[in-house]
């Protein structure tokens, strides 16, 4: 095996840094994965991922047409050896791009056989083809998860469809899925509920869905306990698509659910930028909901796109929106055992291997830049040092007491009757602040 590693599936050679100046199209003009930042390389930093399902299994179908995208190394004798030799392509590209990780659902690794058994024997000999790679290449995997919504079993939900057999398949899947995740030394375990929801009320039990949804997570987590799978289990929120309504909406929602059924020291969540935006979100707000609790894991790093409505999964370039994301996870404390995972596919029409190159080169530029700039406004300290003091009225006397559970609201009428009286009013300074952030974006 460890020869198909040399031959070449893309003519692209390896992605170098080249500095902010560079023109050169297939270089990194702010990744520089050598770039040494307090102790850690950048790489190590950003933890870039690729997500083998789409830049290994896009075609560029969507709902109005076919696939536009035909990879030169998608073909074979059989099904098996066709997903070997993509992967071989997969893991060239990994290392090409520099990126130290990667991705994957179970069945974008390997196809599906006619029973449970023939599939889990097939995704055996892939895990088994990717262990290598893995050794070979030093590429790590970020996350596995299981396909819960492609098979038409699961057309009604999988852990929340209303025939427990169903539930019972999803079951037998996902056990298998952190097999495999563990056996390829995954740092975290993804579920993400794409038809954990409903499409017409008139059909569907929430409560009861909602109860096996929880039920689900809780056998998940005792099966990891039992073979001793140390990942981090992640929770990736999307509002709708493909269901009209699904149930952890967004983290807020999310954090319900969790805290609800007695989950929530075992989560935290993955956090993806177009499901935000889905969801009447900025990026950056979902990314702090999280934080608020401790529950900031990993970022499935995307956009959307302002004119349409629905999932686009576009590789992010808007170094704003990334910038102001990044303050957010820096202040957090940055995101542990996740990492920036792009989940985002090419456009249809963009069907050259070279490509998908250019896409991620994009994207991983943006996010390096949107770090520095964001290291850059932490460490002047102007931005935090204005919060800071927006709220300095807590961090002493009466407000300390409020925060501390010591004040009442007899205690509080006095001050106001006795002491206080009007409150002076204060400018909120949001246009002060927004041309602050254009000093650090446009220098
Ligand atoms: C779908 C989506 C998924 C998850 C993993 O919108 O984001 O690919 O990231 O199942
Ligand atoms: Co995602």
């Amino acid at each position: 095996m460890a020869k198909a590693t040399f031959i070449h599936h893309f003519r692209t050679p390896r992605i170098a840094y080249e500095g902010p100046r560079s023109r050169n199209p297939l270089a990194f003009r702010h990744y520089n994965p050598a770039e040494v930042i307090e102790g850690r390389t950048l790489k190590e930093h950003m933890r870039f991922s690729i997500a083998y399902w789409h830049s290994f299994r896009g075609t560029g179908a969507d709902p109005f047409g076919p696939g536009t995208i035909i990879r030169p190394w998608e073909q074979g004798k059989d099904p098996v050896s066709v997903a070997k030799v993509r992967m071989d392509a997969a893991f060239e590209f990994f290392q090409k791009i520099e990126a130290p990780f990667w991705c994957f659902h179970d069945r974008d690794i390997a196809p599906e056989g006619r029973t449970l058994t023939e599939s889990n024997k097939i995704l055996d000999q892939i895990v088994a083809h990717a262990k290598q790679h893995q050794k070979a290449t030093g590429v790590k995997l970020l996350w596995g998860t299981a396909n819960l919504f492609s098979n038409p079993r699961y057309m009604c939900g999988a852990a929340t469809n209303p025939d427990a057999h169903v539930f019972a398949y999803a079951a037998a899947q996902v056990k298998k899925a952190l097999e495999v995740t563990q056996e390829l030394g995954g740092e975290n375990y993804v579920f993400w509920g794409g038809r954990e929801g409903y499409e017409t009320l008139l059909n569907t039990n929430l409560k009861r869905e909602q109860e096996h949804l929880a039920a689900f997570m809780h056998l998940a987590l005792d099966y990891a306990k039992r073979i001793g799978f140390k990942g981090q289990f992640l929770i990736e929120p999307k509002p709708k698509e493909p269901t009209k309504h699904q149930y952890d909406f967004d983290v807020a929602s999310g954090i319900a659910f969790l805290r609800t059924f007695g989950l929530e020291k075992h989560f935290k969540f993955n956090i993806e930028t177009n499901h935000a935006t889905l969801a009447g979100h900025s990026f950056q707000h979902e990314i702090e909901v999280a934080a608020a609790q401790g529950m900031l894991g990993s970022i499935d790093a995307n956009s959307g796109d302002p004119l349409l409505g629905w999932d686009t999964d576009q590789f992010n370039t808007d170094v704003k929106e990334l910038t102001l994301a990044m303050v957010s996870i820096l202040r957090a404390g940055g995101l542990g055992t996740g990492g920036f995972n792009f989940d985002a596919k090419l456009r249809r029409p963009s069907i050259d291997p070279e490509d998908l190159f250019h896409a991620h080169i994009g994207g991983m530029d943006a996010y390096a830049l949107a770090f520095k700039l964001a290291r850059r406004i932490r460490a002047d300290g102007k931005l935090e040092q204005f919060v800071a003091d927006r709220y300095a009225s807590f961090d002493a006397g009466y407000g300390r007491d409020i925060e501390t559970g010591k004040a009442t609201f007899q205690s509080l009428e006095k001050l106001v009757l006795t002491k206080l009286g009007e409150p002076a009013p204060r400018s909120g300074k949001q246009e002060y602040l927004e041309n602050l952030l254009n000093t650090y974006l446009h220098g």
